[in-house]
C-alpha cells in the first residue's frame, strides 16, 4: 500500500528496517475554493482547501499516526498511548489495531465528538475517561507513558511532527509553487509546528496563519487557558504542548495566531458544506473563519493562501442538529410538490 512514508521515505527518520504501519494516508485533495475566495474579498483561484478529512480515519493524525506506530514498533513496543481530543486517539486505536499493539486513550469526559468516540471503540482502544479537560487528560498520559513497553503518540512524539510535515511537502507538489498564506486551526500546536518545519526544509516560506478557538487561546493571550470551553471541542485545549514552536512559526514567517468566537466557526463551517460542498469538522472551519474574519477588517493578506482543513464533517454529527431544515412528514405514496 502506498502510504506517506513510501512516498517520501527519503525525508522522514526510517530505514529499510523500520517495518512500516500503512493505512494508505496523505496525498488528500487540494481543492481550488472560489467562492471563499469571493466571500474574502479575494480574486478567484488565490484560496485552496486542504481536504484532511480524507485521510483513513478522517483526519491529518493519521500523517504522524503512521510513522510513530511504525517507529514504537520497530523500537519493539508492545503498546501505546495518548491523550485526546478525539482525533488522535481514533488514529492511534486504528494504527495500533494494524500493527497488534495495546492503545490506552485518555479522553476528557463528555467533550469527545460520537464519531471520534465511535472510532476508538471499534478500533479496540482501551478507554480511559477523565472527569477533567484535555489538558489535564494529557498530564495522565504522561505519567502513564512511563509503563515499560508503552510508546507515548501525542504530537510531543517527534515523529508525529515528522509525518505531518508531509502535508506541506504535498501542498507544494499540488500548487506547483509555494503558497503565500497558509491558515490553520491551533490547539496543541503540533500541526502548525510540522506545517513550518516542511516548509522550510523545502525552502518555502508562506505567512503562517494559525487561528484558535475565542474561549481556548493561550497562544494569543500569552498565558494558559485554566478552563477552555468550545463547541470545537478538538481545540478545547488550554495549555498547548508545541507552544515555543507554534510561535517561532508564527515569528520566522512573519504571520499571526489569532481567535475566532464559536459563532465565526459555525458560520464557517456551514459556509463550507453549502458553498464548497466541503464537509469538515467545527475545529477545521477554524482556519477559513480565520480568513473570513481577516477579509472583514480589510486585511485579507494578497496571494494564494490555503486553508488546512484538519478534520472530517461525520466526526462531529452532534452539532449538525442545529441546522437542520424544517423537515416535511409526508405520507409514502403521495404527490410531492417541490
Ligand atoms: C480536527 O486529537 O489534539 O494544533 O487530541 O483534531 O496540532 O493540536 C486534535 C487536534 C485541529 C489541532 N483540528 O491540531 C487530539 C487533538 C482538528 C483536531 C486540531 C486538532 P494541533
Amino acid at each position: 500500500m502506498n502510504g506517506l512514508i513510501a512516498r517520501w521515505h527519503r525525508r522522514l527518520p526510517v530505514t529499510g528496517r523500520t517495518p512500516i504501519i500503512t493505512l494508505g494516508e496523505g496525498n488528500t485533495p487540494l481543492v481550488r475554493a472560489d467562492r471563499v475566495a469571493k466571500a474574502a474579498g479575494l480574486p478567484p483561484g488565490s484560496v485552496f482547501l486542504k481536504v484532511e478529512g480524507a485521510n483513513p480515519t478522517g483526519s491529518f493524525k493519521d500523517r504522524g499516526m503512521t510513522l510513530a506506530i511504525s517507529k514504537a514498533v520497530e523500537a519493539g513496543a508492545t503498546g501505546v498511548l495518548c491523550a485526546s481530543t478525539g482525533n488522535t486517539s481514533a488514529s492511534a486505536a486504528a494504527y495500533a489495531a494494524r500493527a497488534g499493539l495495546r492503545c490506552v486513550v485518555f479522553l476528557p469526559k463528555g467533550k469527545v465528538a460520537a464519531g471520534k468516540l465511535s472510532q476508538a471503540v471499534m478500533h479496540g482502544a482501551e478507554i480511559v475517561e477523565v472527569a477533567g479537560n484535555f489538558d489535564q487528560a494529557l498530564v495522565m498520559a504522561n505519567e502513564a507513558a512511563k509503563t515499560k513497553g508503552f510508546a507515548l503518540v501525542n504530537s510531543s512524539n517527534p515523529f508525529r511532527i515528522e509525518g505531518q510535515k508531509t502535508a506541506a511537502f504535498e501542498i507544494l507538489e499540488q500548487l506547483g509553487r509555494a503558497p503565500d498564506n497558509h491558515f490553520i486551526p491551533v490547539g496543541n500546536a503540533g500541526n502548525i509546528t510540522a506545517y513550518w518545519k516542511g516548509y522550510k526544509e523545502s525552502g518555502a516560506a508562506p505567512r503562517m496563519f494559525g487561528w484558535q478557538a475565542a474561549g481556548a487561546a493561550p497562544l494569543v493571550s500569552g498565558k494558559p487557558v485554566l478552563n477552555p470551553t468550545t463547541l470545537a471541542t478538538a481545540i478545547r485545549i488550554g495549555s498547548p504542548v508545541s507552544w515555543n514552536s507554534a510561535i517561532a512559526a508564527r515569528d520566522e514567517s512573519g504571520g499571526m495566531i489569532g481567535k475566532v468566537t464559536d459563532a465565526e466557526i459555525l458560520s464557517a463551517y456551514r459556509f463550507l458544506a453549502r458553498s464548497e460542498g466541503v464537509f469538515c469538522e467545527p475545529s477545521s472551519a477554524a482556519s477559513v473563519a480565520g480568513l473570513l474574519k481577516l477579509a472583514k477588517a480589510g486585511k485579507a493578506p494578497s496571494g494564494v493562501s490555503v486553508c488546512v482543513l484538519t478534520g472530517n464533517g461525520l466526526k462531529d454529527p452532534g452539532i449538525t442538529a442545529r441546522f437542520a431544515p424544517k423537515i416535511r412528514r409526508v405520507k409514502a405514496g403521495g404527490r410531492m410538490k417541490l
